[in-house]
């Protein structure tokens, strides 16, 4: 008889979920949460985190791994260098992508990707999909059983020429979406309007990585936002705007959420931390804070602060999307004289998410360490369907843990971080507090800076609908 009855305690903490900040104790026992009291029983191991805080791991769900690219490009993270630096920030579960290629099915893509990440995720994972070409055979035939099998969102875009859908072809992944009850995430930015900025920018000689973002002004993200708000308002479907960069966008959020329209936003690091001036520093440099949308300014950092403390966005995502700076299959894949359009789309930000949103965010008083709970692990696990195995910490939920604690001060380095991109956009930033302990299902996988996890560890996750299937409208 085994007289020690949880594999791992973790003492005295402040516990926090999206709802409450309590002091107890964790129990763990199978890779589960147990028990929650005062005075728990022995465990195996025990993790004193007297004036530590404990929060549910971390839950991205917007990254990409392991994305096939275009030719002369590659991803600089897989399942394992992206999952390994998710886990040492505190992120317990991610959600890259499955991106159909035009012309081929779903569910090849779905396939492909779980190659991809056989044998080698250290924390667990989902997909999205991404759906490029909605044929019916698509949408029809191939979209109800994958929602089934528990792939219950996809992203479109309507802009990259290889990516984008017109209105038409939206309308059709919203009526499929509201039939099978998933999730639809959307990239709204004005396709014609940034080939015509870009056309005209290039015809003027201005191809530096810095007018990137004159090619994608904000008025470009606002008027596909107001778009795909109108479209999902047609279909009467709820709908995710994802990686929102600022006021413009958000106005347009707003104004459907209170017409009373089931509308989630998303924003990321990189709208609260990067401006517009880092895409022009000397030389190439720029192209390290290539991003789409583009980082904006100080006013629109505020606004997106706003915006988070007061329920405008839902979700805070990474949207890590890693292309390596000196390396001929990364940002310089065309040279360092290419236009600001060929560079690769993307910053890396998985292991740097959390912290940054908790200096700056808790410990700077912006917003409280419940809403930090709710934007970085509950509400993206409610939204793709994912609660209450993830997202929380209550008896029975799978025991994904991170333990914060407030007094470091630290300084952001690439050389420190655990993923496979050569730079890191956030280098130098002085932050306070960090994850010192993540724990993956009971296993603890990152403490004290050491990472412990395997490559294999992480297991795939069916998500569940996160909303009724419901007939067409009518
Ligand atoms: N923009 C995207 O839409 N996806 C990946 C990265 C980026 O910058
Ligand atoms: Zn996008
Ligand atoms: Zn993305």
């Amino acid at each position: 008889m085994n007289d020690i009855p949880f594999d791992l305690v973790i003492r005295n903490g402040t516990v926090v979920t999206a709802a409450d900040t309590v002091v107890c104790d964790v129990a763990i026992r199978d890779g589960r949460i147990v028990a929650l009291g005062e005075a728990l029983s022995h465990g195996h191991r025990e993790i004193d985190a007297t004036g530590q805080f404990v929060l549910p791991g971390g839950v991205d769900a917007h990254c990409h791994l392991d994305q096939p690219m275009g030719p002369g490009l590659r991803m600089a993270d897989d399942f394992e260098t992206g999952t390994r630096s998710a886990a040492c920030g505190g992120t317990t579960t991610v959600i890259p992508f499955a991106a159909q290629v035009k012309g081929e099915s779903l569910r090849a893509a779905v396939d492909d990707y779980h190659k991809r990440a056989k044998g080698r995720a250290c924390v667990d994972y989902a997909f999205h999909m991404i759906v490029t070409d909605p044929a019916k055979t698509v949408m029809v035939e191939e979209l109800p059983s994958l929602v089934e099998e528990g792939y219950t969102s996809f992203k479109i875009y309507m802009t990259y020429d290889d990516l984008k859908l017109d209105d038409r072809q939206i309308l059709e992944c919203l009526a499929a979406a509201r039939r099978e009850g998933a999730m639809t995430m959307i990239h709204a930015e004005n396709a014609d309007c940034i080939a015509w900025l870009t056309e005209a920018l290039e015809a003027a000689g201005h191809t530096a990585p810095r007018f990137h973002a004159d090619a994608r002004p904000s008025l470009v993200e606002r008027e596909a936002t107001h778009r795909a708000l109108s479209l999902a308002e047609l279909v009467d479907v709820p709908i995710l705007i994802v990686h929102v960069s600022g006021i413009e966008a958000m106005e347009q959020i707003r104004w459907a959420q209170a017409r009373g329209h089931k509308v989630f936003a998303e924003t990321c690091p990189q709208y609260l931390f990067l401006t517009e001036k880092h895409l022009h520093l000397d030389g190439f440099e720029g192209a390290k804070f290539v991003c789409s949308p583009p980082p904006r300014d100080e006013a629109n950092h505020e606004a997106i602060w706003n915006g988070l403390a007061t329920g405008v966005f839902e979700v805070f995502s990474s949207d890590h999307a890693p292309f390596r700076y000196d390396d001929p299959l990364g940002k310089k894949a065309f040279g360092e004289c290419a236009s600001f359009q060929c560079i690769p789309n993307g910053i890396p930000g998985l292991e740097t998410r959390l912290p940054l949103l908790f200096s700056e965010g808790v410990l700077g008083g912006r917003i409280d360490i419940n809403r930090f709970v709710a934007l970085t692990s509950t509400n993206p696990a409610k939204i793709y369907g994912l609660y209450p195995r993830k997202g929380t910490i209550a008896v029975g939920v799978d025991a994904d843990i991170a333990i914060w604690d407030p007094n470091i001060s630290w300084t952001i380095s690439n050389s420190a971080l655990h993923h496979n991109v050569d730079y890191t956009p956030y280098e130098g930033m002085e932050l306070r507090g960090r994850p010192i302990t993540t724990i993956l299902r009971g296993d603890v996988v990152w403490d004290d800076g050491i990472f412990s996890g395997s490559a294999g560890a992480g297991q795939f996750l069916r998500c569940e609908r996160p909303q009724p299937a419901r007939p067409a409208r009518p």
